[in-house]
């Protein structure tokens, strides 16, 4: 028989946390608050997608981001909800968003870390009600408490995560996170506004059946990837490419496989983002057993020179990922 009171489902992810804190000696419980206001914004934006196609909020808006890419009205609302709450959190001193041309002054000096987050990956697909996902990285500041923030403290190296992770907008919504102890796997109960422990510890198996790359850019393919890409056909992988970067990233993670997005001509470096979207996905590959790199080097280790800097990413099973070197 289960037991209730043990069982790992009876857990929440506030008490997950605190739990996790106490493990911790040095932590004063300013983290915990940061990913209770992540986990807070992520319940808010989980209704919100939900029910878009009947308040009529999946379409566009009439700007565009900084990136030139027409802004959605659930990518705004994303943006505003995770703000909100990181801002009344007062853990946070300042937030670098994917959907924001600055960086955004949370008004809290004295705050100890500063936030880098995709509010809303892949919104490109809620009007055909395809899986979207939120990523995010949580940093120790490195300018001083009580003055203002600096770019600095955006242009750390990913090994600097103190926690990382990402929400999946799915057939369930689900939040997979970690703080360097492994990565934990939570569903979200909408009756209850309460995320459970589902995936308690989540490994990347070592092999994976998947591979996700989109091959129309085939031809402007490193060498290396190209190679690697006819050993997958070779071994008979099944390509899975959804286009919404969390999904295919969390179903490798969950069966494994690898995500490829290399140099193409219409992106030299990659499409994929280093501080949004990169760094937080190869922390939860590293911490599950997995690998993440740009075909040269751990995608953690790379010092980002511009906060919108693009870089390849090849991010997966281990004993696959560890194949691809483009030199
Ligand atoms: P492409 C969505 O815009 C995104 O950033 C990821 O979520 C997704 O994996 C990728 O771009 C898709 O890019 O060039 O294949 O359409």
């Amino acid at each position: 028989s289960v037991n209730t009171f043990t069982h790992p489902l009876g857990i929440t992810v506030d008490r997950f946390i605190v739990q996790n804190q106490h493990e911790c000696p040095e932590a004063t419980g300013e983290l915990t608050q940061v990913l209770r206001d992540i986990v807070l914004a992520s319940k808010i934006i989980s209704r919100e997608i939900n029910r878009a196609g009947l308040s009529g909020i999946e379409g566009l808006t009439d700007e565009e981001n900084v990136h030139g890419e027409k802004q959605r009205m659930l990518d705004v609302i994303a943006g505003v909800r995770f703000t909100r709450a990181l801002v009344s959190g007062r853990q946070v001193a300042a937030i670098l968003s994917e959907e924001r041309e600055g960086i955004i002054d949370t008004g809290n000096k004295h705050a100890k870390y500063v936030v880098i987050i995709d509010p809303l990956d892949g919104s490109s697909n809620i009007d055909v009600n395809i899986s979207v996902g939120t990523i995010f990285s949580v940093y120790k500041r490195i300018s001083k408490h009580g003055e203002d923030f600096s770019i600095e403290d955006f242009l750390q190296p990913g090994t600097n995560q103190v926690a990382a992770g990402y929400v999946l907008y799915g057939s369930s919504t689900m939040l997979v996170y970690t703080t360097g102890n492994g990565v934990d796997g939570f569903t979200y109960e909408p009756s209850l506004g309460e995320y459970f422990l589902s995936h308690p510890n989540i490994v990347q198996p070592e092999y994976g059946d998947y591979y996700s790359i989109n091959e129309k850019n085939q031809e402007s393919f490193p060498d290396a990837i190209r190679e690697f890409l006819a050993r997958c056909k070779k071994d008979n992988m099944s390509t899975r490419y959804v286009g919404s970067l969390v999904c295919d990233f969390h179903r490798n993670i969950m069966k494994g496989g690898v995500y490829l997005y290399p140099p193409t001509s219409a992106y030299s470096d990659g499409k994929l983002r280093l501080l949004y979207e990169c760094n937080a996905l190869a922390m939860i590959s590293e911490q599950a057993n997995g690998l993440a790199t740009n075909g040269n080097h751990r995608i953690l280790e790379i010092c980002p020179t511009w906060h919108r800097q693009r870089v390849p990413f090849y991010a997966g099973s281990k004993s696959l990922i560890e194949k691809i070197r483009d030199h």
